[in-house]
């Protein structure tokens, strides 16, 4: 290994362990399809699609030469009252994919970003109805968002909140979705929980009164927090709920979008339209930081229709918002899932991904394993009094021995590329299994 030119102490890393980082650093140095490489040299096979996002593999020739030419063109151009054809073409190839009427892309840099957006659209939407009343955000426990302070706050993660006060003071939660008990090494979808919806309107819509609550946010698959699988009816539920009510409900589709479930979102996979999404992530492969909200073309048409003519609709936006490399990246990755057919094989895997995940049943410490699409969670025992330390130990194994995975608590999860081939599934779940049995035993 080269010696390093650079020191570790300067960068505060985000959600990681600084020291014990840097006391034992793992560094990758390129990457291409299925795989990366760490500064020693090693191939690692990618099970996480880098953090969920690099859905059609690793340095894809056709989404780098359109980078390349776009930044030689033009490196940058004017978000506010400027506009330039890459971001007009992708919002236009992003409204085609999304169900109904979801027509309308507003551009940000990030997943975060994309809900603190969309939280601010539904307050904007409301008020140009003549109904401003209505700010109660509701969110899940166990939900992610982001890191934003609106993200945050209708977040469901004790570890997130807990350092920054009560940030947004109009929010509530439902409760999550996820009892073992019940549904504990379901596949696909469980039986079991569609009337955990009703908590809406049974506890949330009297606590507040409907007509003050905007929107409903939830991730139709919760990601971060271990592959928390929606049960059956319950997305559906959720919507007939938001509906009866006039509550606005978004899906965040950060994770579930661009072909992870098999369909481009979660929505048209469950069947169930929401009136906004955040997307991000996949949308450029995860190649250039882009997110976006997708709104139903009702919503636009109040916000803009709210407004004078000839003045400034809304009043959000962000510098980078449509940036050139971004749509670049977004346009040729939209099409190199087309050419692909990238969704579509993520659907056809998902069988042979799910007989091989649930094939770790009977491995040591193993509670469940839960899995849609091209995304499963394998739950392991915490040991007594140290939470979370089983699976990072399982994580760091994995990475010695070539894989990598993502663990949450003592969730490993797996998302990996789209283009992954029966033959790497089963690498990926033979050296978890082989983990596991080693790690069981101390
Ligand atoms: N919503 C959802 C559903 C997410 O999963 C965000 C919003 C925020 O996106 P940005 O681009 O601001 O990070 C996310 C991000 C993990 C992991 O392994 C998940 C995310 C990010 C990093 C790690 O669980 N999700």
């Amino acid at each position: 290994m080269k010696p390093r030119d650079f020191q570790l102490d300067a960068y505060w890393m985000p959600f990681t362990a600084n020291r014990q980082f840097k006391s034992a650093p793992r560094l990758f140095v390129a990457a291409k399809d299925m795989h990366y490489i760490t500064d020693d040299g090693r191939r690692v096979l990618d099970g996480t699609s880098g953090l969920w996002c690099v859905n059609a593999g690793h340095c894809r020739p056709k989404i780098v030469e359109a980078v390349k030419k776009q930044v030689e063109t033009m490196d940058y151009s004017p978000a506010f009252q400027m506009g330039h054809p890459g971001a007009f073409r992708v919002a236009e190839r992003v409204a085609k994919l999304a169900p109904g009427d979801l027509d309308h892309v507003f551009y940000t840099n990030s997943g975060s970003e994309a809900v603190d957006t969309a939280l601010k659209i539904a307050l904007a939407y409301h008020r140009a109805r003549g109904e401003g009343q209505r700010t109660v955000l509701v969110g899940r426990e166990r939900g992610y968002h982001g890191a934003g302070f609106g993200g945050m706050s209708v977040g469901g993660m004790p570890a997130n909140r807990k350092a920054f006060g009560n940030a947004l003071s109009r929010v509530d939660h439902l409760g999550h979705t996820h009892y073992p008990g019940e549904n504990a090494f379901s596949r696909g979808q469980p039986a079991w929980g569609a009337h955990l919806a009703d908590e809406l309107e049974n506890r949330i819509i009297p606590l507040h009164d409907a007509s003050n609550i905007a929107a409903v946010i939830v991730e139709p698959m919760a990601g971060s927090t271990g592959v928390l699988v929606p049960p059956k009816g319950y997305l559906e539920r959720l919507r007939s709920i938001c509906d009866k009510y006039g509550i606005l409900l978004i899906f965040d589709e950060v994770i579930t979008g661009f072909g992870r479930l098999g369909s481009a979102f979660a929505g048209n996979a469950v069947g169930v339209v929401p009136d906004m999404m955040t997307i991000a992530k996949g949308l450029t492969n995860g190649t250039v930081p882009m997110g976006a909200v997708i709104v139903r073309r009702g919503i636009y048409e109040a916000v803009i229709e709210a407004a004078p003519p000839n003045t400034v609709e809304l009043f959000h936006g962000y510098t980078y918002s449509g940036h050139p490399l971004a749509t670049a990246a977004a346009e040729a990755s939209l099409e190199l899932f087309e050419e692909e057919q990238l969704f579509e094989r993520a659907q056809q895997l998902a069988p042979y991904f799910e007989n091989a995940v649930h094939s770790l049943r009977e491995m040591p410490h193993v509670i469940d394993i839960r899995n849609m699409g091209l995304v499963a969670g394998i739950e392991l025992e915490a040991r007594p009094g140290k939470a979370g330390e089983r699976a990072f130990r399982a994580f760091l194994r994995c990475y010695e021995k070539g894989i990598l995975i993502r663990t949450t608590g003592d969730i490993i999860a797996l998302s990996p590329p789209l283009i992954i081939s029966e033959q790497q599934i089963d690498e990926l779940v033979d050296v978890i299994g082989d983990t596991l049995r080693e790690i069981g035993r101390d």
